[in-house]
């Protein structure tokens, strides 16, 4: 796995772990960074050995949002539209496409669409040390890369308005406590517990995952009838693995079941 060049990508039993790799720009984005992550999910979709992804960044940032010098350089005719369509979208689809549980490891500044990148991962584990702002508004931009949507489904539209508005600044502590991350660890800590997590659902049920997460990614634009619909059809399917069988088995047998992802 060694033809990246802007990411590391490193399996340790079930788990892939994901490391931005461009620390001296606070692993901002480019076009490259982006194909590179998603190569990672289309492999990782292919893969049944890939139970969980564990994404981070190196060095003092988790992702600085666009490399402003990539673009910077482009001239008149460069078109963020297209730009943003075939790059940050793609990689940000990809993921939430990619239906294993996707864990975002949040070490430092996550901004821009640095911070659509960390939204776009399924739960987020924060450092003490990572704080998360818009920018786009510092440049004179709107909101991209998914920013705009999961911001007010997660801290609700106030507090979406004021953070994109006065391009606020929020700390890995008050993430957790508006919902934007699920937890904050001390900076020394924090990878560890997101690596924990990883690991124990990496032991998960392959199929029941992906379905969870097909759940919540439907839930998002469905009436509460079409859900529970699509809920109903779901289940068959997850209810229809040998895991499932050996769920309740082992309930019956008082034992930690062993899932194949069969
Ligand atoms: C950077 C960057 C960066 C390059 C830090 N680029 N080098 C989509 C499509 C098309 C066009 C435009 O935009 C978009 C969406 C977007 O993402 S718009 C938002 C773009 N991002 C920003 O405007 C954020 C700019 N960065 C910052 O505000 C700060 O660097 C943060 C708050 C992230 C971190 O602040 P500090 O901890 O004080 O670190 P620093 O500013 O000293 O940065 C460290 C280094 O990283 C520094 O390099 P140097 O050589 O001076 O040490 C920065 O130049 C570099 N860097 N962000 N986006």
């Amino acid at each position: 796995m060694s033809n990246y060049q802007t990411i590391l990508v490193e399996q340790t039993g079930g788990v892939l772990e994901v490391t931005l790799n461009r620390p001296s720009k606070y692993n901002a984005l480019t076009t490259q960074v982006a194909k590179e992550i998603i190569t990672v999910c289309k492999k990782a979709a292919r893969d049944n050995s890939m139970r969980c992804i564990l994404l981070t960044g190196a060095g003092r940032g988790f992702c600085a949002g666009q490399d402003l010098s990539e673009v910077n350089s482009r001239g008149d005719d460069f078109s963020f539209r297209t730009h943003l369509i075939t790059s940050y979208n793609k990689m940000t689809l990809a993921m939430r496409g990619l239906e294993k549980p996707i864990i975002g490891a949040i070490n430092g500044a996550a901004a821009g669409a640095g911070l659509g990148l960390a939204l776009a991962t399924d739960i987020r584990y924060a450092s003490e040390k990572a704080k998360f702002l818009p920018a786009f508004i510092g440049i004179g931009l709107a909101p991209d890369t998914g920013v705009s949507y999961w911001l007010p489904r997660l801290i609700g539209q106030a507090r979406a308005f004021e953070m994109l508005y006065t391009n606020g600044r929020v700390s890995g502590t008050e993430a957790a406590d508006i919902g934007l991350v699920n937890k904050v660890f001390p900076h020394e800590t924090f990878l560890d517990e997101a690596r924990a997590l990883a690991n124990k659902l990496a032991d998960g049920p392959p199929m029941g995952f992906a379905m969870t997460k097909r759940a919540l990614n439907k839930s998002l634009g469905v009436t509460f009838a079409e859900q529970l619909d699509y809920e109903a059809y779901l289940q068959d399917i997850a209810g229809h693995s040998a895991d499932y069988q050996e769920g309740v088995n082992a309930f019956y047998e008082k034992r930690k079941p062993q899932f194949t992802g069969q």
